[in-house]
């Protein structure tokens, strides 16, 4: 599809990494006490995602696919803290669906108005102020940052509609629209004139109206790529009710009986639920016809009618019955559940990691042993030790990789502090 409608990204969204603590000592001339004061390394900048309803597209993901927000500074001494990273916003159309690109699983639905935070910054470390104790009153060490969540995201925008329009090309589907909202869709004798989505808001009467969106034509086989294949029948995904157009008159020499089956199949195809979705069914260019002529007409309503389904006759063209048509959409929308809203179902794997590389094992005070090393730092930034299961998976890695065993073969005693970056813990054989 060559247009500008761009509506699925990939990007990549890095947040900033924390600050270092610093290791300072307070010193005032004549006292001889000297505290430490070292301050705490600011926090790392987070990466945010907005709704912005002036945005229909997501185009301008499509040139820049890189976010990265800034890094918090370190601490210094005077309890100093090191300044946080700066955040960086980035801007949405609504209806972005926000999905981890390594599982698929929903992170968010930007249908909302609240803020998302798609990357959280690393913690700052903290300065050597923080672990002076009765008995350790000369702290001489402090803690590195952590670094900030980095993953790649796919945007996929799906338009927020109640009525989605659905049926062949050249049906007469952004006729309707422009006939019943003040949008201006494109209109031409000619198949595929719809190149991507439009919305129209239709006012019915006070207090009562809606969105209708009208979406490219379907034909036989789009779930397999032809005409426009079927990706942008994502836009309708979240409708609540499909209005489905069928031209009775004729004139491209199809039958439409066999039509509306073809598109139900098409739809069936890309979605079960979408399939399923409430339709209204409607026969259009009916002006085309003679009086004498309503076969066809007959044949589709006593179809979709033993079918279960609702029929309308319209002429798009000369608005003849798009009145009552409209009525009775609203009149369904009122029964309708309100449009889907996307629960988030991303479970954050357990993070794997190469645990052969080498740990630095540092005896800092007489009771607190420091574990340190990149891919320690990597495992504790990105498992929540919030949950049980993170925690205990946590705990796994470490006696796996023998950081237990070598901390007794150094001398560690039970009671003893273990720290590693911003997490400390006694100490239990
Ligand atoms: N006579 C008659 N012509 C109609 C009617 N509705 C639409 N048309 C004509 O049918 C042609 C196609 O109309 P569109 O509204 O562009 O059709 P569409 O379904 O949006 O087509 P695609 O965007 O290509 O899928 C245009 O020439 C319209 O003027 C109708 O009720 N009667
Ligand atoms: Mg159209």
């Amino acid at each position: 599809m060559a247009s500008s409608f761009i509506d699925k990204a990939t990007i990549r969204v890095a947040a900033g990494r924390g600050g270092d603590g610093a290791v300072a000592f307070h010193r005032e001339k004549y006292v001889a006490a000297v505290g430490p004061d070292g301050g705490d390394g600011g926090r790392g900048g987070d990466v945010i995602v907005t709704v912005d309803d002036h945005m229909s597209t997501l185009m301008d993901f499509r040139y820049k696919r890189k976010y990265v927000a800034g890094n918090g500074m370190n601490g210094n001494g005077r309890r100093c803290s090191g300044k946080d990273g700066e955040s960086l916003t980035i801007k949405v159309p609504r209806g972005t669906l926000i999905r981890d690109k390594a599982t698929g699983g929903i992170l968010h639905d930007m249908s909302g108005d609240e803020p998302f935070v798609v990357a959280k910054g690393g913690k700052g470390g903290w300065g050597n102020q923080h672990f002076a104790t009765p008995t350790r009153q000369v702290p001489r060490f402090a803690k590195p940052g952590l670094p900030g969540e980095d993953r790649e995201v796919v945007l996929e925008l799906k338009l927020l509609a109640d009525v989605g329009l659905v049926g062949f090309p050249n049906v007469g589907k952004s006729t309707l629209l422009s006939v019943v909202s003040k949008a201006h869709p494109k209109i031409a004798n000619y198949h595929f004139t719809t190149l991507f989505p439009n919305l129209g808001v239709v006012y019915v009467k006070e207090g009562v109206s809606f969105v209708m969106a009208d979406i490219p034509g379907i034909i036989e086989g789009a779930s397999e790529g032809a005409g426009l294949g079927h990706d942008f029948l994502r836009h309708i995904d979240r409708c609540r009710l499909l209005i489905h157009l069928v031209d009775v008159s004729g004139s491209e020499g199809r039958d439409p009986v066999e039509d509306f089956e073809t598109i139900n199949t098409e739809l069936r195809r890309y979605s079960e639920a979408l399939a399923e979705r409430p339709q209204l069914v409607v026969a259009n260019k009916c002006d085309l016809l003679s009086p004498e002529d309503r076969a066809p007409i007959e044949r589709l309503k006593a179809h979709v009618e033993k079918l279960g389904y609702r029929f309308f006759e319209l002429s798009a063209a000369t608005q003849q019955g798009t009145r009552e048509l409209m009525l009775a959409a609203a009149g369904e929308l009122a029964e309708l559940p309100p449009i889907l809203r996307y629960e988030p179902d991303y479970v954050a794997p357990l993070p794997t990691v190469d645990t052969s590389g080498e740990l630095e094992y540092r005896k800092l005070d007489a009771d607190y042993w420091s574990v340190e090393g990149p891919w320690l730092q990597s495992l504790l930034s990105r498992v929540n030790l919030g949950d049980y299961e993170g925690r205990i998976y946590f705990d796994r890695v470490l006696r796996e990789a023998g950081v237990f065993t070598r901390l007794e073969e150094l001398g560690i005693r039970d009671g003893d502090t273990v720290g590693i970056y911003d997490l400390e813990f006694e100490y239990q054989s």
